[in-house]
């Protein structure tokens, strides 16, 4: 495997991993190479950016020095592996992240102390690598984390925008301004390019359909450059380093001479960047479809290139294409690579000249789907033109797809027309829609929702034709998962510390279920103070960083009540702050004597809407006025006040987090599948006011009730009282009125009385998310929250009786239920 002197070699590798020793001396020898040879540069002209450049660099090495010895173990014992395929990695900043796992972070404090800096002010130069829009993404960030601890081989496949998830400011006015986040700006230690190992992409063209199931051609179109970059992904204490790899696309001639030479500058540099806008920029819709061809070419050029990438892989090996699916394991994150399914088609059917019947087998022993909304908006459809248009080799292979499935499909339900019309690939209508959905899920060896209730009603509501058909044995649930080493180990210090030493180790980072044996400190008076003075390190954190980036001014003992998360009409953020509303109306109803006997409160809100969705960004504004309204009133903000943190991300989601005594997860019974910031709060010891939905449901059952608020109607009861609303039939609590009015009289918009007019006739007309119908019990929901919290010894109590249940809710039991249930992938021991 050597060229040239296999002892030369040897000796020089050998070398390069003394050098990685972690003595502080060492470190700054390390740190300080990278400073003169990789950042030419020379100590006084070392600023924080350099620092943290050339520090995350010598961290780098220690990675690849693991990733390498994982990657050469895996291909040397020819193991299985899981590609995970998401549009979206929400890997958050990865420095502090790599200290941990490797364990390294003290002697890189002592370094930079050394060396004239902060560790914890370079850590904070770090932009995030927001690849993502919310739960889906962070969700993929978490799995990845998992395998590595665990021993998975696993590959995160995504795309590399140069830009990620808009950064959020607010207008004077409190509206959402989006800005451009190039976050590559000033390069990503954390990335490798492989230039070697760039692939070409083809798009447009013509394409012929082979002779009864045999080879069809795809010719002419446009080839584009796929670029790969890797980042590594480090296991908890462990060598096992996982890949993410992320594509860009690159024109494949960067620069027209003909053109050029002829004088057409512009023609010489167009197709370059057409090439590129593919991965120029993430979209920034959660739950909802992008529609855009954009977004097509994106979802293509991504599944392509890393399917381009597996098979080679699997070549290597010298097996039948038959044995793919032993070796081949592909989890496809919503329906956004389902084009996957056609290309893997294609390329045994056209390019390795497999039969039909035999590559549809193989295709279908090698996809799971997993689906993660119930929404319709979310239901991705092509039209079948585009489609035909951009990849028209793939919509004949769709059609045939379809050919095949459908007369299936009636060879077991005969004669029943309308069922082949629900169940076909192919919408019809004009235009004609190819549903995304059908495709994952008749390509797919199984399908999973992400939380019991989800997958139940994954079965019931989405896809019951294919339950028949297909069976039940095709479906299944995997409840979601968090990584306790980013969203406890990592976020929160103070618990941490407080945890490891009650338990006498820090096996809990990875073995969950060990925070069990909290249980028996829960009566515990010493260990009840610790833990409240953790939380209160982590509220006063939390507190100082509102001070330092709005104008507000906060009570550092009130109750911190935090909603972070996308803002979405059926998350409803609205129900959150028209119940603020109701409480400042009550508090200014007072005497000051009635008030100091009032819980005092702060309520915390952040979340991103999509640019286009202006009921998203009304909500953000009402939150917003009714902040200002609250901290201009002196007789109350001490009381009650709002915070609306703007461009909420994953690090400032590890500030949040940390510090909640109460977070709200209130979506419409049956709209959120599963959440998975409900698990993080819980994690950290914070209660859970929510729905009967999604995760919620397990998370009460795990916790115990009597730890949780749970309030509003239950998902069966949803369907009757919408159609009530629709028939006018519905009943609106004064309680709500009242807020209502107040709304109306320009009390929170200095006197526009209908500013938020858009948003109340929402509830008016059809009420579809049902505010008006779960506002009461939201109301009493919280009158129980204050109740608690004045008893602060129970209410410690319960924090710490949740956090002991919590072991579930681990990302590592979710990757090792779909490693065993699943993809059928083994840990491997790369020590040996
Ligand atoms: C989210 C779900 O809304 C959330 O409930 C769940 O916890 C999370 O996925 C992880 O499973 C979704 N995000 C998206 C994003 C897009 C399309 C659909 C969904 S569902 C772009």
């Amino acid at each position: 495997i050597f060229p040239g002197e296999e002892k030369a070699w040897k000796d020089a590798l050998k070398s390069n991993e003394q050098q990685l020793t972690n003595d502080v001396k060492d470190v700054n020898a390390q740190i300080s190479r990278h400073v003169e040879f990789t950042l030419s540069r020379q100590p006084f002209n070392v600023d924080e950016l350099a620092m943290y450049q050339a520090s995350a660099l010598s961290v780098r090495d220690k990675l690849v020095h693991n990733w390498n010895k994982t990657q050469t173990a895996h291909t040397e014992k020819k193991v299985k592996r899981v590609y995970y395929f998401s549009l979206e990695f929400l890997l958050g900043r990865a420095y502090d992240n790599a200290l941990l796992n490797l364990d390294i972070k003290q002697s890189y404090d002592e370094s930079l102390k050394q060396l004239g800096f902060s560790l914890e002010d370079v850590l904070d130069v770090e932009r995030d690598m927001g690849l993502g829009n919310g739960g889906l993404g962070r969700l993929a960030a978490c799995y990845l984390d998992s395998t590595s601890t665990c021993g998975i081989p696993a590959w995160g496949y995504t795309l590399r925008y140069s830009n990620g998830i808009f950064k959020q400011v607010l207008s004077s006015k409190g509206d959402q301004v989006e800005i451009p986040d190039p976050w590559l700006e000033s390069g990503n230690p954390f990335e490798v390019p492989r230039l070697d190992a760039a692939v070409e992409i083809k798009l447009y063209g013509q394409a012929s359909r082979g002779e009864n199931g045999k080879a069809g051609t795809w010719t002419g179109g446009t080839d584009i450059l796929a670029v790969p970059y890797d980042i590594p992904i480090p296991g908890f204490r462990a060598t096992a380093t996982n890949t993410v790899r992320a594509w860009r696309s690159r024109g494949k001639v960067s620069f027209d001479l003909a053109a050029f030479n002829a004088g057409a500058y512009d023609a010489a540099v167009r197709e370059a960047e057409e090439a590129e806008t593919i991965t120029r920029v993430l979209y920034p819709s959660e739950n909802h479809e992008a529609g855009k061809t954009l977004r097509l070419k994106q979802q293509y050029f991504w599944t392509a290139a890393s399917l381009h990438d597996i098979c080679r892989r699997f070549r290597k090996l010298r097996e039948p294409w038959s044995a793919f699916p032993d070796y081949v394991a592909v989890q496809l994150n919503d329906t956004h690579p389902t084009l996957a399914i056609p290309e893997l088609l294609r390329i045994l059917v056209d390019e390795e000249g497999q039969e039909w019947d035999e590559a549809w087998s193989i295709v279908r022993r090698t996809f799971f789907y997993t689906c993660h909304t119930l929404m319709p908006e979310a239901l991705e459809t092509w039209s079948v033109d585009l489609v035909g248009w951009l990849l028209p080799r793939h919509l004949q292979i769709i059609y045939d797809i379809n050919f095949h499935f459908l007369a299936d499909v009636e060879r077991k339900f005969p004669g029943d027309r309308a069922r082949l019309a629900r169940m076909s690939l192919i919408e019809e209508g004009s235009p004609k829609r190819v549903r995304m959905s059908h495709l994952a899920v008749i390509g797919s060896h199984k399908v999973n929702g992400v939380a019991e209730l989800h997958s139940e009603l994954v079965q019931s509501q989405l896809f019951p034709d294919f339950v028949e058909y297909l069976g039940r044995d095709h479906f299944t649930n995997v409840t979601n998962g968090i990584t306790a080493r980013r969203w406890l180990y990592q976020c929160n210090p103070a618990l941490s510390t407080l945890i490891t030493k009650a338990l006498g180790s820090e096996h809990w980072v990875t073995h969950l279920d060990e925070l069990k044996k909290l249980q028996k400190f829960a009566k515990n008076e010493a260990f009840k103070k610790e833990w409240a003075a953790a939380k209160q390190v982590n509220r006063n954190r939390l507190c100082d960083y509102i001070e330092s980036t709005t104008e507000l001014k906060v009570n550092r003992k009130a109750l911190i009540d935090i909603q972070v998360k996308r803002i979405h009409e059926y998350k409803r953020q609205s129900l959150n702050i028209l119940g603020v509303i109701y409480r400042y109306l009550q508090l200014k109803k007072m005497s000051p004597e009635e008030r100091k006997r009032v819980v005092p409160r702060l309520s915390v809100f952040g979340g991103k809407a999509a640019p286009g969705y202006y009921m998203a960004k009304l909500t953000i504004r009402l939150i917003t006025a009714v902040s200002k309204v609250l901290n201009a009133d002196e007789e109350i903000r001490e009381f009650l006040n709002v915070a609306f943190l703007a461009d909420y991300s994953v690090s400032l989601a590890e500030i949040l987090i940390p510090a909640s005594d109460i977070s709200e997860h209130i979506s419409t019974a049956g709209t959120e599948a599963s959440g998975t910031s409900n698990m993080k709060f819980l994690l950290n010891g914070g209660l859970l006011l929510g729905t009967v939905d999604g995760a919620n449901v397990e998370l009460g059952q795990a916790a115990g009730e009597e730890n949780c608020f749970f309030f509003g109607v239950l998902e069966p009861d949803v369907r009757e009282l919408r159609l009530r609303h629709q028939a006018g039939q519905a009943q609106y609590p004064p309680q709500l009125l009242e807020v209502v009015d107040a709304l109306r009289s320009g009390q929170f918009s200095a006197g526009e009385g209908d500013l938020f007019e858009p948003l109340l006739s929402t509830i008016f007309n059809g009420d579809f998310y049902l505010l008006s119908d779960d506002f009461l019990s939201y109301l009493e929901a919280q009158k129980m929250v204050d109740a608690a919290f004045v008893d602060t010894s129970s209410w410690v109590e319960k924090c710490i009786n949740t956090t002991a249940c919590m072991g579930r809710f681990s990302s590592d039991r979710a990757v090792q239920q779909y490693a065993e249930e699943i993809w059928n992938v083994e840990p491997v021991d790369i020590s040996q």
